[in-house]
């Protein structure tokens, strides 16, 4: 190329995130009002179709409800979306054999042109990109049980460590190490705190044994912590654990039963990486006999909703009109 004119290829690419905003999540942004992210692993590989769709519809409707703009996040075709159709979450929910996509999956996703649900790792990062701070879910990966031998420990867990974005969930199944999932997320420097309480609660259960190191009891306190991590360059996400509506709680005694059979068949199939969470979650399914899916729906929509809240106090607080 030396001496002759530039072709196209040699023109510098201007790099951009390749994210498509939707119509409603860039105007949200835009004039600064309040945005929640979603995922959607939930959506591809938590729940069975159609409750994953009539979920993925319902938490979108509780969100506006809110006051605050839900961002839906997958990928369709490679295109990373943030914000989604009605269309586009009926094409994903009954995609043939979406991914499951973590932060070591995004950029092979994107450069094939594969679609899939987007984990709390990889949600976190698409939320980052487009400048949302809040990201609703129902539970999010931790320290499996054993995972001291296995090595097993969700990407999800460093995410909330490297990436700026307040997840809001149930606490974590009792398929995983709770205690040992704490432990790593102090020692990854993230803040867990309760949202009014002093346990970790349990996902289907309002309380674990578990102590949580910090508490909140509103949302707007919740808002004052992430601007003061903000104010100190802090970097990393902030973890609140928000208890189940107690007429939706399933006693942890008997999900304990239920987890430890679970565990056994994963071990008897040996069922190992990626696939582990999603075939203990559709086991459970089974021998819950559908009870989990109704606690599970309950628990995410109480996420999203205490979300919003928070986005909303969020707003609030830099000055501007939710
Ligand atoms: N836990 C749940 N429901 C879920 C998941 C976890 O109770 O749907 C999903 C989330 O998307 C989470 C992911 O980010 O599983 C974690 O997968 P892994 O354990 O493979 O990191
Ligand atoms: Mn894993």
């Amino acid at each position: 190329m030396n001496g002759s004119s530039p072709s196209l290829a040699d023109q510098p690419t201007t790099l951009s995130p390749p994210i498509t905003l939707s119509r409603d999540v860039a105007e949200a942004l835009q004039s600064h009002r309040p945005v929640v992210a979603l995922e959607s692993t939930i959506i591809t590989h938590g729940m069975p179709f159609p409750q994953n769709l009539e979920m993925a519809r319902q938490v979108e409707a509780d969100c506006r409800a809110g006051n605050a703009e839900p961002a839906t996040i997958a990928l369709l075709d490679g295109e990373i979306l943030v914000g989604m159709s009605a269309e586009q979450l009926e094409r994903l929910a009954n995609a043939p054999a979406p991914m499951k996509l973590s932060r070591a999956d995004l950029g092979f996703a994107l450069a094939m042109g594969r679609s899939g649900g987007t984990t709390v790792s990889a949600t976190m990062i698409c939320a980052a990109l487009a400048g949302i701070e809040v990201f609703a879910t129902g539970g999010i990966g931790g320290v499996h049980r054993d995972g001291q031998d296995s090595l097993d420990i969700s990407a999800d867990l460093d995410e909330l460590a490297r990436t700026a974005v307040t997840v809001v969930c149930a606490g974590a199944k009792a398929i995983l190490d709770l205690p040992r999932t704490l432990e790593y997320l102090e020692t990854r420097g993230v803040p867990v705190l309760g949202y009014q309480t002093d346990h970790l609660p349990a996902f289907w259960s309002r309380e674990s044994p578990w102590r949580l190191p910090m508490r909140a009891d509103t949302p707007a306190q919740i808002a004052a912590v992430m601007l003061a991590r903000q104010r100190l360059g802090l970097g990393g996400g902030v973890l609140v654990t928000n208890p189940i509506p107690a007429d939706d709680e399933i006693p942890y005694e008997t999900m304990a039963i239920l987890v430890e059979e679970a565990l056994q068949d994963a071990k008897r199939q040996r069922v190992e990486g990626k696939a582990v969470t999603p075939f203990l979650l559709s086991r459970l399914l089974t021998l819950s006999e559908g009870q989990s899916l109704t606690a599970n729906i309950a628990l995410v929509r109480n996420n999203v909703r205490l979300g919003a809240a928070i986005a909303c106090a969020l707003a609030e607080k830099k000055g501007s009109t939710p």
